[in-house]
């Protein structure tokens, strides 16, 4: 881990910290469950005859077979949060012993603490985005964060207007493939973080992007590839998109988030919960079966509401926070 890990990241708002993770002990848990929830999927959904041409499928193979069948809210089985909206008590969301093993990993968290501090909580925004090529993806997919392009964002833009405000939420990002410019890397303005929270506007879906965004692409950008071991780090008021997958292949990742104790999450409906402290006692959520319950208590006080999550559009006031002012 370099020495000047913080000052870098506080720097350029953004940092790709190198071999973190342990591919095999680390990441490939977490694929192999996604294989997993494929096969029940396969069982389900593939017609008889083609069955058991289909499990013999590669993982990738798999995948795209599965979502040309038009199976209601497919990327939901994959995504490691529940949806937003028009959530019911047994609503989908991809939560496997693997997955509870990266949100509390020490490595991770070694790599946090240089950052927020050593009381971490795990912060309830997260997301799993598995990529196809481009263009394999209909019209309706190429512009959704989830399976094609994210557009330019600051995180704290999908946070409640108090969490925009209290919360040093820090992102860490984690590539199962190696992911390049070709195949759909983040991208991000050096720097630009320091002038905070930029008026925002709703994009495609109603995902949060920053006004005239376009005016970014004329910019200096710095390309966050990254290979499997690594993991990139972003501040909540890092500017950043991901770039649209040109490759032929498909680019994996997750996108955990941490704050610092004491601080709201800034999705208040959604569990956070001690993941390091140095007092002990605060550790509530030690073993798979409690993480997976406080999810599930937390979601069925959600059902009545039909959301788990609502956030605020950054939209100031007057134009002092658009990016034509403050670049
Ligand atoms: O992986 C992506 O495409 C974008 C991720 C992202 O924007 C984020 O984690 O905030």
């Amino acid at each position: 881990m370099p020495n000047n890990l913080k000052s870098q990241f506080e720097k350029q708002g953004f940092l790709v910290v190198r071999n973190v993770l342990d591919f095999n002990f680390d990441l490939k848990p977490v694929l192999n469950d996604m294989e997993f929830i494929m096969n029940r999927l396969i069982d389900r959904f593939v017609s008889k005859n083609n069955k058991s041409k289909v499990f013999k499928y590669d993982f990738w193979k798999k995948y795209t077979h599965l979502s040309k069948l038009k199976i209601h809210e497919f990327d939901q089985y994959f995504n490691i949060r529940p949806p937003r909206d028009n959530i019911t008590k047994d609503c989908e969301y991809f939560a496997s012993q693997s997955v509870w093993n990266l949100v509390k990993n020490e490595k991770i968290l070694d790599v946090i603490e240089k950052i927020i501090g050593p009381e971490i909580l795990a912060n309830p925004v997260q997301n799993s985005r598995i990529k196809q090529p481009e263009k394999f993806l209909g019209k309706n997919t190429v512009h959704d964060g989830l399976s094609g392009r994210t557009p330019w964002h600051q995180d704290a833009g999908v946070l409640s207007r108090q969490g925009q405000k209290q919360t040093d939420l820090i992102t860490c990002w984690i590539p199962f493939t190696n992911t390049t410019i070709k195949n759909g890397c983040m991208i991000s303005v050096p720097g630009l973080h320091k002038k905070g929270l930029f008026n925002h506007e709703a994009g495609f879906k109603g995902q949060a992007q920053i006004k005239d965004s376009e005016l970014l692409d004329k910019l200096k950008t710095t390309a966050l590839e990254a290979n499997i071991g690594d993991i990139v780090l972003l501040g909540k008021h890092t500017v950043h998109c991901s770039l649209p997958n040109n490759s032929n292949n498909f680019r994996i990742s997750m996108d955990l988030r941490y704050h610092k104790a004491g601080q709201p999450s800034g999705r208040d409906l959604l569990p956070s919960f001690y993941v390091r402290s140095k007092n002990k006692k605060n550790i509530s959520v030690t073993s798979y079966k409690e993480w997976l319950a406080i999810w599930y208590n937390k979601i069925q006080k959600c059902v009545p509401k039909k959301y788990t999550f609502k956030y605020t559009i950054p939209t100031f006031k007057g134009t002092s926070r658009d990016l034509i002012n403050l670049l």
